[in-house]
């Protein structure tokens, strides 16, 4: 008897041990990186996934939002390194910054590659997302699901943009990523690249003339009729999000954690992306608000785009080979794919 009580001692002893041990190689607190702040649903995103963590974890992980590029020192188009060298542990972000780092990222920038929500579904929910995943966790950070800025419409103070030469001489501030300065100069405008934060204050003082972001995303929760009266639809490019995890920090969460860090992922991107889809998707209600607030809204026509297209084709084929040939190719098969026509069943045999 005697010898069974000293055995379960030492057994209760080992356990609670590596129990502590677990918990001690949690930190007090971990942190999110955001390059906007929390009135946009981007934002609101990262925070769902926060809170959902830290309930299922009874408060074990502690994830702290820093809202508007505070982790990063320097250009926006840093913020994968954050993520890499572990100084931020997850992030909500867009492709456009990361794609200085993870080349890959550009396939969501190629001009008028994805003309629809259809089209974007059957990129990331496919083979391509998958391969996008595996770039991204190569290069140091697991992607835990797929949110949603939105198409990218272009807004500015001086005139209605129809056709590509209502561009000439605009200026207009782009993220500092590459393939985004060579489209506007292909389109006859002046770019200049620059943080989103420090744009803002740049709309304010007239030293830029406009800017692209998308409408439920950007334009509506920053209030770009502020600064700018034109709007045009042209559904150019689109910006997914990602929800990412820092690798390092992602080995240290046992596995019953990173279970939920997974499941609470899922959903909190799957209703950021149904936010930013609101007013756009099955409404014009989004549309209404910019005019509302005073803006000249132009929606493009399909013969319209064309103009804007053909124009940026040197650019999309720069870049495709930047890309990779192979992947571009997948992406407008999936592209091709999501426009055909259903299939109908087969009739049934009497
Ligand atoms: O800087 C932008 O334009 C923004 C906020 O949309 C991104 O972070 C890509």
């Amino acid at each position: 008897m005697r010898r069974w009580v000293g055995i379960v001692t030492v057994v209760l002893f080992v356990l609670a041990g590596a129990a502590a041990a677990s918990a001690a190689n949690y930190k007090p607190e971990y942190k999110m990186s955001i390059v906007v702040g929390p009135t946009t649903a981007w934002g609101q995103g990262g925070q769902k996934f926060a809170d959902l963590v830290k309930e299922r974890t009874g408060g074990k992980i502690n994830i702290k939002v820093y809202y508007s590029g505070q982790l990063y020192a320097g250009k926006q188009t840093n913020e994968f390194m954050l993520i890499k060298q572990g100084v931020a542990d997850f992030a909500l972000g867009s492709t456009i910054n990361w794609s200085t780092t993870v080349k890959e990222l550009n396939l969501f920038s190629l001009p008028f590659l994805i003309p629809d929500y259809k089209a974007l579904d059957a990129i990331e929910d496919g083979p391509v997302g998958k391969r996008i995943y595996r770039a991204l966790e190569e290069k140091g950070a697991l992607a835990l699901g797929w949110g949603e800025n939105g198409f990218r419409e272009i807004t500015n103070s001086k005139r209605a943009i129809k056709k590509p030469e209502d561009l000439d001489g605009l200026k207009v501030r782009v993220v500092g990523s590459p393939i985004f300065i060579d489209t506007f100069k292909a389109l006859g405008a002046n770019p200049v690249s620059m943080n989103w934060g420090e744009a803002l204050t740049a709309f304010q003082s007239g030293t830029v003339d406009g800017q692209e972001n998308p409408v439920t995303g950007i334009i509506i929760p920053y209030k770009l009729w502020t600064v700018h009266k034109y709007c045009t639809f042209w559904h150019y490019v689109i910006d997914p999000l990602i929800l990412l995890a820092s690798n390092e920090t992602w080995k240290t969460f046992d596995r019953k954690d990173q279970e939920i860090l997974r499941k609470a992922a899922l959903e909190a991107t799957a209703w950021q992306k149904a936010e930013a889809r609101k007013g756009l998707l099955d409404s014009t209600a989004s549309i209404d608000e910019l005019r509302k607030n005073g803006m000249d809204v132009t929606v493009l026509t399909a013969d319209q785009i064309k103009a804007f297209k053909a124009r940026t084709k040197p650019v999309y084929d720069k870049w495709a080979k930047e890309i990779g040939a192979d992947l571009v190719k997948a992406a407008e098969e999936a592209v091709a794919r999501s426009a055909a026509p259903a299939k109908k069943p087969a009739p049934k045999k009497k």
